[in-house]
């Protein structure tokens, strides 16, 4: 019998999602997907390079949204609105490609980009619900164009210079944060040693039981910052008092969300957060965010770059941006490993006192007709 090969387009049209998506209920998604807040600010970069005029303006409100949510969203930022409607328009007809044509590009087996089902990262327990297609963008030395799709046609030329224009974005921001920490311009960059960028396009399709499960599951990114590039659907949420309470991010047309990650929070000894946040679907609208990870080299030290009077280190020694990725990756399986193990035994707890009663009914019953 030939085999169907299935990609998430094509489970969208079922009535149920099926087991392997549906999360514990404390991890489900709280708020509405367009139940929109406007708690994380939306910030003008126009004048950032006015050395005397709007460019401490704009490092304070950035600095305030960085020390409240690791949160916000930039718009006047230089990046031409027509590259990122051709970016998002090739992005969303690849995933409307035949599954065949999308797994072309199947990055399972840990290949350095391509597409797949709800993530490469290997040991997951539950998946998301969206598709991804990933290009690991920079060092330019190290691309491997390969892994790149080549459908629909003109999408890796589009990508080389989105990627390009948000490394330039990413750096400017790098300097506004690296002199709101009092230090010199370059100061962030230099900490990346060799900056890499990874671009990860993310696309959820319609999900048919939108409270059961996760487009993409709580996390903060491991990196320096990330660039989100959101249609106007919504899903992106955000947290600060560890999942208790969520607020979904208002979509802004053409605006970046940026996220500051472990990375950029260490180097700030903590005074900037790193944000957590999750994506949720919904059963209206398919969504497209397409997220730009602005990451340090793998051998890139990793220490606060300034301690302020009165605080402590975070980090007790230095470690390497790769060694932080691995614990990090190996804490999140063994707290999935834990909670599956942990739903095990409540499941076999249950069946354990559906038996005790069974035998209690039986005795009982015994004694009634003795
Ligand atoms: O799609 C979103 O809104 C969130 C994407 C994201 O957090 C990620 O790709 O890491």
């Amino acid at each position: 019998m030939a085999l169907t090969v299935k990609t998430l387009t094509s489970l969208a049209q079922e009535t149920t999602v099926a087991s392997g998506f549906i999360r514990d209920e404390d991890e489900r998604p709280k708020v509405a997907y367009n139940a929109f807040s406007d708690d994380i600010p939306v910030i003008s970069l126009a004048g950032i390079d006015d050395m005397d005029g709007r460019r401490e303006a704009i490092r304070n409100n950035i600095v305030e949204a960085c020390e409240n949510w690791g949160i916000f969203q930039v718009v006047d930022h230089g990046v031409d609105q027509k590259l990122l409607s051709d970016m998002t328009r090739l992005a969303r007809d690849f995933f409307a490609l035949p599954p065949q044509a999308k797994l072309r590009f199947d990055m399972s087996g840990g290949k350095r980009g391509g597409f797949i089902v709800s993530s490469h990262l290997q040991g997951e327990s539950v998946q998301d619900w969206r598709e991804i297609v990933t290009y690991f963008s920079y060092p330019i030395r190290e691309r491997d164009y390969s892994r790149w799709p080549d459908t629909p046609e003109g999408w890796k030329a589009v990508t080389e210079e989105y990627s390009e224009k948000l490394m330039g974005l990413a750096c400017k921001l790098l300097e506004v944060l690296s002199e709101a920490m009092g230090l010199e311009k370059e100061a962030l960059t230099k900490a990346c040693v060799d900056m890499d960028q990874k671009v990860v396009v993310n696309y959820y399709p319609i999900c048919p039981q939108p409270d059961l499960t996760l487009g993409l599951k709580r996390h903060t990114d491991p990196g320096t910052i990330t660039l989100l590039l959101q249609d106007q659907v919504g899903g992106l949420q955000a947290t600060r008092d560890n999942g208790k309470s969520w607020i979904t991010v208002q979509p802004v047309q053409g605006a970046f969300v940026v996220n500051l990650g472990d990375h950029g929070h260490f180097l700030s000894n903590g005074r900037f957060k790193n944000a957590d946040h999750q994506a949720v679907v919904n059963s209206n609208y398919s969504r497209l965010s397409i997220a730009t990870f602005q990451n340090p080299a793998p051998n890139a030290p990793m220490y606060p770059l300034k301690i302020r009077e009165g605080e402590k280190p975070v980090l007790e020694e230095p470690i390497t941006f790769a060694e932080m990725y691995r614990r990090k990756m190996s804490k999140d399986l063994e707290i999935s490993r834990m909670k599956k193990l942990a739903k095990e035994k409540k499941l076999q707890d249950l069946e354990k006192e559906k038996q005790l009663q069974e035998t209690r009914g039986h005795t009982s019953l015994k004694e009634i007709l003795a």
